[in-house]
C-alpha cells in the first residue's frame, strides 16, 4: 500500500506526542497530582496510532484503556486529556472521570466502561445500527490479549461474523494481562486462531511497526464498508511499563524488555524514514520540540483548570453527552 510521506510524517508525530504525553501522565502520577490510576501504552503505541489513523472521519473508534493514541488521532486535544487526568472541569469527562475510560461521540470515540471486552460487542452493535441504515461506516473495537478470553469477546465476533457487520477488531497482545503472562492465559500460540471458530479472518501483525498495523486495518476497514464483513487483527506487542503505575512488573523478566525494547515503535519508525529518506533527523527533531511544547502547554492549561462543580458531578453519568 502506497502511503503518502504527509501520512508517515503525521504517524510518527502521533507517535510521539502518545509517548510523550503518558510520560508526563506517569510523572504527575508520581507527584501526587493524579488522584487515578495512570495507564501507559508504552511500548506498544503503534498499535492505537496505527488502527486509529487509519480510519476515516465518518467510522467509528470504540477503543479500551491503553489506546491513548485513537483519542490523539481522532483530534481530543492534549489539553483535555490531561485536564481529564487532572480531574478538571475542562476534561473530557468535565472531572466525573480521572482516566481514560471515556469517549466522545463528537470525535467518534465510544467510551470504554472498564469491563474488558465489552467494546467487542457494543461496537458490533454500532455496526450493526450502520448496516440497518446502508451507511458505508466502520467501527474499529480493540481489546487486550487478556480481554480475549472474556465471554464478551466471543459474543462480539459471533454476532459481528453471523450478521457480517462492518467491524474490525484489533487486539493489542502485549503479553500480559496485569501478571499473567499469555501462556498462562491460553493453550494457543496466536490469538488469531480464536477467530477461526467465528470464520472470521485472522490476520497477525508486528505491533510495533505502525505502517503494518496501519496497511493492515486500513485493508480490513475497506473489505468491512464494501460488505465483507469482520476481520481479527493481533498486533504482537510487548507491554514496557507496569499494568498501571502502581505496578512495578518485577514479575516480567528482564531480558524480555531487554529483547523488546530493541524493536521500540518510535525507534522503528525513525529509522525507516531515515533510511528511506522520507524524513531528515533534523525535521523529526522538530517533530519532537513541538510535541514538548504541546505537552508543556497541556500541563499548564488544565493545572490552571478549575476543578468541577459539585452539583454537575450527577449530570451526564450514564451517558456521553452530545
Ligand atoms: C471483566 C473485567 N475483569 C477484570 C478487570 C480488571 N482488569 C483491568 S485491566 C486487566 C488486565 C487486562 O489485560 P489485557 O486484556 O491483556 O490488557 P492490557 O492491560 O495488557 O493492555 C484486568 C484484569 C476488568 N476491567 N474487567
Ligand atoms: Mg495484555
Amino acid at each position: 500500500m502506497d502511503i503518502k510521506r504527509e501520512d508517515l510524517v503525521q504517524l510518527y508525530y502521533y507517535l510521539r506526542l502518545t509517548r510523550r504525553l503518558e510520560e508526563r501522565f506517569t510523572s504527575l502520577y508520581h507527584q501526587g497530582k493524579i488522584l487515578g490510576g495512570a495507564w501507559t501504552s508504552n511500548g506498544t503505541e503503534a498499535v492505537s496510532v496505527g488502527y486509529g489513523y487509519a480510519l476515516k472521519r465518518d467510522d467509528i473508534a470504540a477503543p479500551y484503556f491503553r489506546d491513548m493514541g485513537v483519542f490523539l488521532v481522532r483530534g481530543i486535544t492534549p489539553k483535555r486529556l490531561m485536564a481529564q487526568y487532572l480531574g478538571r472541569k475542562t476534561g473530557v469527562t468535565g472531572g466525573k472521570e480521572g482516566n481514560v475510560h471515556v469517549g466522545d461521540l463528537n470525535f467518534g470515540v465510544i467510551g470504554f466502561p472498564s469491563h474488558l471486552a465489552d467494546n467487542y460487542p457494543v461496537g458490533a452493535g454500532v455496526a450493526l445500527a450502520f448496516k440497518i441504515r446502508g451507511e458505508k461506516r466502520v467501527v474499529a473495537a480493540c481489546t487486550g490479549d487478556g480481554g480475549t478470553s472474556r465471554g464478551d469477546f466471543h459474543e462480539g465476533m459471533n454476532l459481528a461474523s453471523v450478521r457480517k457487520l462492518p467491524i474490525v477488531f484489533i487486539c493489542n497482545n502485549n503479553q500480559y494481562a496485569y501478571s499473567t503472562p499469555l501462556q498462562l492465559q491460553m493453550a494457543i500460540k496466536n490469538i488469531a486462531d480464536r477467530s477461526l471458530a467465528y470464520n472470521i479472518p485472522g490476520k497477525i501483525v508486528d505491533g510495533n511497526n505502525v505502517i503494518a498495523v496501519y496497511t493492515a486495518a486500513k485493508e480490513a476497514y475497506e473489505v468491512a464498508r464494501d460488505g465483507g464483513g469482520p476481520t481479527f487483527i493481533e498486533c504482537k506487542t510487548m507491554r514496557m511499563h507496569g499494568h498501571s503505575e502502581h505496578d512495578s512488573a518485577k514479575y516480567v523478566p528482564r531480558e524480555l524488555l531487554e529483547e523488546w525494547k530493541k524493536k521500540d515503535p518510535i525507534l522503528h519508525m525513525e529509522n525507516y524514514l531515515l533510511e528511506g529518506s522520507i524524513s531528515t533527523r533534523e525535521e523529526l527533531e522538530d517533530i519532537d520540540t513541538r510535541v514538548k511544547k504541546e505537552v508543556d502547554e497541556a500541563e499548564a492549561f488544565a493545572e490552571e483548570s478549575p476543578y468541577p462543580d459539585p452539583e454537575d458531578c450527577l449530570k451526564g453519568v450514564y451517558a456521553t453527552p452530545l
